[in-house]
């Protein structure tokens, strides 16, 4: 796709993979041709620099006239609720995630929009499933609406790729650390909310127990897989919707210990919730072969190396009082 010829909607944009998306899009096809969306307005400056439109995807005429007024030729659709907040509200999970991306897929057949993507997640996983190097190709048995949700979302795509040869494409995705746009609900929000802790408390009580050990990722190497994927030849692919995607894997407590490590007084304590449960119907860690061998995926980021970027980025932020944290 070149910026001349296509236009591209990012929905869910003002939330954590769309805060950072939308500006690396508009670096590739330019300011105006990225039109970011949400159901609310974005906080983060880098969104408001360029068009806006205020959208609820489970509206389909308010989608239909966004795409067919911008002429938009790529989504990505990353509006959805996460799966902490899912359990929560599971009706709204479920028609958020799922209307919301039949919208998608539908008005993109209609409208002649050319490619999709739309993440997965781990979440896909569960208690059935090998936990240990989850193979691409195995068992979905998610216990969470959110999981659900993304199960269905990839069967769903999928159809649209076969029956309507529609270009849709998306990764599951681990737990994604960042430092721009705080996370939205998730059960891996722990390994954000410790390194803001960590910098401007120097304590952090988390909400999973300190051996749960989970597949994450860093946001350069998140948008990397989503930039990369969606270049990638469409005839080459056997999987579309489902690549299994990640960086790392390590525990609560592997993860204090790395602060640690350039913070000696940090402490952390566990005060396990509900969330714990979430946690342990996922994998510790993910085979992403596929994509390797598909793609190229190839994820730059260890746990050492994010560690020492999350904290120099966050303790700057903090020095020049733009630090926002609501904890
Ligand atoms: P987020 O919760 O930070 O952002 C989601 C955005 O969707 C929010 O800004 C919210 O306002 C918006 N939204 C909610 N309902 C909407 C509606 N009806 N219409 C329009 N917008 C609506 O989520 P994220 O972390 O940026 O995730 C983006 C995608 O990536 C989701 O599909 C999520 O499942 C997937 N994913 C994220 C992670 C992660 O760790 N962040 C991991 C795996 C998969
Ligand atoms: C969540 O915890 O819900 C997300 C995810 C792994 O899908 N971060």
């Amino acid at each position: 796709m070149t910026s001349e010829t296509a236009t591209i909607l990012v929905t869910g944009a003002a939330g954590q993979i769309g805060s950072e998306l939308v500006p690396a899009l508009r670096e590739n096809f330019g300011q105006h041709k990225v039109i970011a969306s949400d159901l609310v307005e974005p906080k983060a400056d880098s969104l408001r620099e360029g068009p806006f439109e205020k959208l609820d995807v489970t509206d389909r005429v308010q989608l239909e006239t966004a795409i067919k007024k911008h002429k938009i030729k790529r989504i990505y659709h990353l509006a959805a609720i996460l799966s902490a907040t899912g359990e929560k509200n599971p009706v709204k999970a479920w028609e958020v995630n799922m209307h919301g991306l039949f919208n998608v897929l539908e008005a993109a057949r209609e409208l002649e929009v050319k490619q999709v993507f739309c993440p997965s997640s781990i979440a896909v996983f569960g208690p059935l499933t090998p936990r240990v190097n989850t193979p691409q190709d195995t068992i979905l048995s998610p216990t969470t609406m959110y999981g659900v949700t993304k199960v269905a979302g990839e069967q769903l795509s999928d159809y649209y790729v076969k029956k309507f040869n529609l270009d849709v494409r998306g990764c599951r995705f681990p737990g994604i650390i960042s430092h721009e746009a705080l996370p939205g609900g998730g059960t891996t929000d722990y390994a954000v909310a410790i390194f803001y802790e960590a910098v401007i408390h120097n304590k952090y009580s988390c909400f999973l127990r300190p051996e749960t050990r989970l597949p994450m990722m860093y946001m350069p190497d998140c948008l990397k897989s989503i930039i990369k994927l969606m270049e990638a030849d469409f005839s080459q692919l056997r999987h579309h919707s489902n690549f299994n995607v990640t960086a790392m894997s390590f525990s609560a407590a592997q993860l204090a210990a790395e602060i640690k490590k350039h913070r000696p007084s940090f402490e952390m304590s566990y005060q396990p919730d509900f969330r714990q449960a979430i946690a342990d119907s996922w994998p510790e860690s993910i085979d992403d072969t596929a994509a390797k061998e598909e793609w190229n995926w190839e994820p730059d980021y260890d746990l050492a190396r994010m560690t020492v970027d999350m904290l120099n980025v966050l303790q700057e932020k903090k020095n020049q009082g733009k630090l926002v944290y609501p904890g």
